[in-house]
């Protein structure tokens, strides 16, 4: 089927899988290119979501949940953070939401016979994508020194191998990391075990996603979060999207768009790429959605260069400030250091600016007229701001352009970090945090009667070098996928691989299972969608979204093995297991009744008073947030703070490219759910690296030729290849380039991080390209042996999509 290169189609709309091809079949693995999508669907997308449904989970277990994701007497989605409107559609999911869902609710096993029958070589040698399809892990199973196969181990011996282990330690050399699913239950007992243990040692996935965000806001407004209410989506003029790909990783988030839209708001986005998301939106449930163009959404995008946003906010917010476009009163009133941020941007060199942005002076011009022109924006903002050297000023730029309209604290109007994970800002607040703010401690040493240590523990980055330097010999992942999310593929498995002790909470097989210390553990786990029944009952949990609205969650489903625990059950199992009746804690209690722990959690989280009966009324309830309540700025100023920032103009040289790594629209994060990245027209392939033409022709190469990808990192000897890329022709701006994560970790140096937040630069690496299996024979010419990580690739070709 033909489809024009500029349009989507209905009968794209009803067979998903039609394309056009480019170039057919070129690749022997069965990669296919067609043109790229300018429309993406939001509330549901029907079609697909179904058949992923069915196939993985049967109709009976289909309808059972799909129908209660996200309702106020059901359970919360676990695809990503955005808010639930107050009126919800009986199907309020995404296509993104199902395919997640149905991922856990997956009738295939990963049993006991499963492991006997694959060694550890053996799974190592399959990619994410088959690990992750091979169905609910059942039993706790153990890793013995020098065996080649997992085995199963009681639930008690575990705990008692942990508790060992950590015995025999400081607990500064153990890693307690978190991954951003886990509920406030159980990341509230994890924390408090952890700093009864001994440690801040508490990283998450946060310091490789919004930590730059956090830094920012923490020091613009003094609270780390959003701004905004959801209702605030819908009352806003202006809304600028920057560095987000909604139609894939926030679905949900264009129907808010669309509303807002027919209200009379305008939208710029502001990306590298024209993400169909942000160009056009169909919605399925409206007529007008499916017949037709649907609604456009961008009304003027921004192809920016990757890292060149911090120039183009000085460029928007230099005109705004020629044109005297400002909030006087709200500047006066509520803000700092107004004055040196206008002198600076007096001098900003527009030279710079059109250089560091990839824009001309008229193309920011028009992004300042339609700011001017909106009494109430909203800003929001995802991995393509966080993951960059300069993340945190960039941000701080933006905080600045909103202060200079007042934007903030005002009905339509704020700052919109759009949080990844489901409950990633729900498990900081809950005390997740390597630097957890005094005041916390305080609270914690009052309820619990014991000294937490204040001594700040390690992040992601530093958790791996302490591994890396032999300064830590235990790692526990409560969720997550450690070693494939991290960056550096090479070091941290390395790092991994030479703890004495990895312990994974998990449901699903991962490549964490197999990178492992001496001895590991998997601990399998209940997942959102699955009824939690304790000693007082059927429980329910509590999450946070991304506007600080907390609700109760409480999955439909019968559990995937009657062997599995909670995440409150193994957390707090380990607890007594390793501190027995150290300082009174009553874990037993915890475990049996997750009110216990939300009364702890009344008493220690400010705002979370009367905690249980609030969080469960339907709808649930919103934590305070001074900034957006009252416009009071809880900094160390008492006020909004303006913050002057030099623009960082990247040093890339000839010949070389600047590489962003992003997701594809078949993936969460590592858990890979299939071959496809439909809107971006890519099908049956993953190893793919989108180039500008021009760039193409000047590297001299063409498109569907196969790349070796090496990293430009003058800081330290390693070599860093990523395999056997196809390149993609791709409308990007020059110099940026875009390839899939996991599979470019190896390419990112563990020392490349955001200056404040240290989280790594996943969107902004250095890169030259070399013919594939050329950058092979250079190291073997030089006598240098590549280690791990992205070896294997070759043994184990992209697997041919089978549907
Ligand atoms: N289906 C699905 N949903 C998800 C996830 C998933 O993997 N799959 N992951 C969840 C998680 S943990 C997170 S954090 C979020 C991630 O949500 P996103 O941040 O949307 O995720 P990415 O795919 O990393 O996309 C980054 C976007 O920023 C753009 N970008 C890259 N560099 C720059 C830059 O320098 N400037 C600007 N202006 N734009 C840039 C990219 O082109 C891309 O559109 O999604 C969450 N939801
Ligand atoms: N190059 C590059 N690297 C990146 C990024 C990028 O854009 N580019 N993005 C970064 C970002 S934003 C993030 S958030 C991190 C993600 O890092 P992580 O959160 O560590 O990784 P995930 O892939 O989300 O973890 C998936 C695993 O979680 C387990 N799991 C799923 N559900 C549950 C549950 O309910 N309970 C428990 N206990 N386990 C569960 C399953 O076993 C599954 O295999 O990756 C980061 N890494
Ligand atoms: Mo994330």
């Amino acid at each position: 089927m033909i489809l024009s290169a500029h349009r989507g189609s209905v009968a794209a709309m009803t067979d998903p899988d039609a394309v056009d091809q480019v170039f057919p079949d070129v690749d022997e693995a069965g990669l296919r290119v067609s043109h790229q999508k300018d429309w993406a669907a939001g509330v549901p997308g029907v079609a697909v979501a179904m058949k992923t449904a069915l196939t993985q989970m049967g109709p009976i277990r289909s309808a059972k949940t799909l129908l209660k994701l996200n309702q106020k007497d059901g359970f919360d989605c676990m695809s990503c953070a955005w808010p639930d409107p107050d009126h919800r559609h009986t199907a309020e999911f995404c296509e993104n939401g199902a395919k997640a869902v149905s991922h856990e609710g997956n009738k295939k096993r990963v049993t006991p016979q499963f492991f006997a029958e694959h060694s550890l070589d053996q799974l190592r040698a399959h990619d994410d994508y088959w690990l992750g399809m091979q169905g609910r892990i059942t039993h706790p199973m153990v890793k013995q020194p020098g065996a080649t196969h997992y085995s199963p181990i009681e639930w008690d011996d575990a705990f008692a191998l942990i508790a060992r282990h950590l015995s025999s330690i400081d607990p500064d050399e153990a890693i307690f990391y978190t991954s951003g699913r886990a509920s406030n239950e159980a990341a509230f007992a994890y924390q408090l075990f952890v700093r009864a243990y001994g440690t801040n040692n508490l990283p998450d996935c946060s310091n490789m996603c919004h930590e730059s965000t956090s830094v920012a806001l923490a020091e613009a407004i003094g609270i780390g979060k959003a701004s905004v209410r959801m209702s605030d989506v819908y009352d806003a003029d202006l809304l600028v999207i920057a560095g987000q790909n909604p139609g894939t990783n926030h679905p949900r988030m264009l129907s808010a768009l669309e509303i807002a839209k027919h209200r009379g708001a305008k939208i710029i986005a502001i990306n590298p790429l024209n993400e169909p998301g942000l160009m056009r939106f169909k919605n399925p449930q409206k007529p007008r959605g499916v017949i037709g163009d649907g609604v456009q959404i961008a009304d003027l995008h921004l192809p920016v260069k990757l890292n060149g946003d911090l120039a183009l906010f000085q460029g928007i917010a230099a005109l705004l400030l020629e044109q005297d476009a400002l909030d006087r009163a709200f500047i006066d009133e509520h803000t700092t250091g107004f004055a040196e941020w206008r002198e600076h941007l007096r001098a900003l060199d527009w030279v710079q600016v059109e250089q560091s942005s990839g824009l001309t002076k008229a193309q920011i011009a028009q992004a300042a007229e339609m700011i001017a022109a909106s009494r109430a924006t909203i800003y929001f903002w995802a991995m393509g701001l966080t993951q960059h050297r300069n993340a945190v000023n960039t941000i701080r730029e933006l905080c600045n352009l909103a202060f200079l309209r007042g934007d903030i604290g005002k009905k339509g109007a704020g700052l919109f970090p759009v949080r990844g994970h489901s409950n990633v800002q729900g498990d900081r607040t809950m005390g997740i945090w390597e630097r957890p703010p005094e005041r916390f401690l305080d609270s914690l040493a009052t309820e619990f009667g014991f000294e937490p240590p204040r001594e700040h523990g390690h992040d992601v980055v530093d958790s791996i070098r302490a591994l890396r330097d032999g300064k830590a010999s235990f790692f526990l992942g409560l969720g997550g996928n450690f070693v494939d999310a991290s960056p550096d593929t090479d070091v941290t498995y390395a790092a991994l691989s030479s703890a004495a002790l990895t312990v994974q909470i998990s449901t699903t097989l991962n490549r964490s299972h197999l990178v492992t210390g001496d001895t590991a553990l998997i601990l399998p786990t209940l997942g959102r969608t699955e009824t939690d029944v304790q000693a007082s009952g059927p429980q329910q949990v509590t999450v946070e979204d991304s506007v600080c609205a907390v609700h109760a969650s409480h999955g439909p489903l019968q559990p995937a093995s009657e062997h599995l625990r909670s995440e409150v059950a193994i957390v707090t199992g380990i607890a007594q297991a390793t501190l027995g009746d150290r300082y009174g804690i009553a874990w037993a209690a915890m475990r049996d009744d997750y009110d216990v722990i939300r009364d702890h959690i009344s008493r220690v989280v400010a705002g979370c008073e009367n905690y249980s009966e609030r969080a469960k009324q339907p709808g649930g309830f919103t934590l305070p947030h001074p900034p957006r309540d009252s416009r009071t700025f809880p900094t160390k100023s008492g006020k909004a703070e303006f913050h002057v920032a030099p623009i960082d103009v990247m040093q890339v040289p000839q010949k070389h490219l600047v590489l962003q790594t992003l997701r594809s629209h078949d993936q969460f994060n590592t858990t890979i759910y299939g071959l496809d990245d439909r809107y971006r027209g890519i099908h049956d392939g993953r190893r793919v690296i989108f180039i500008h033409r021009e760039d193409i022709a000047m590297l001299g190469f063409e498109p569907g030729d196969m790349v070796d990808l090496i990293t430009h990192w003058e800081a330290d000897e390693i070599d860093r290849v990523a395999r056997d890329f196809r390149i993609v022709e791709y409308a990007t701006p020059r110099g940026s380039a875009a390839a899939y994560y996991p599979e470019t970790n190896p390419l990112i140096p563990l020392d490349s991080t955001a200056e404040g937040s240290n989280t790594p630069t996943s969107k902004a690496v250095i890169i030259r390209l070399v013919p594939a299996g050329s950058a092979l024979e250079n190291d073997r010419a030089d006598g240098q042996e590549q280690v791990g990580a992205d070896e294997g690739h070759k043994a184990r070709p992209e697997p041919v999509h089978l549907s």
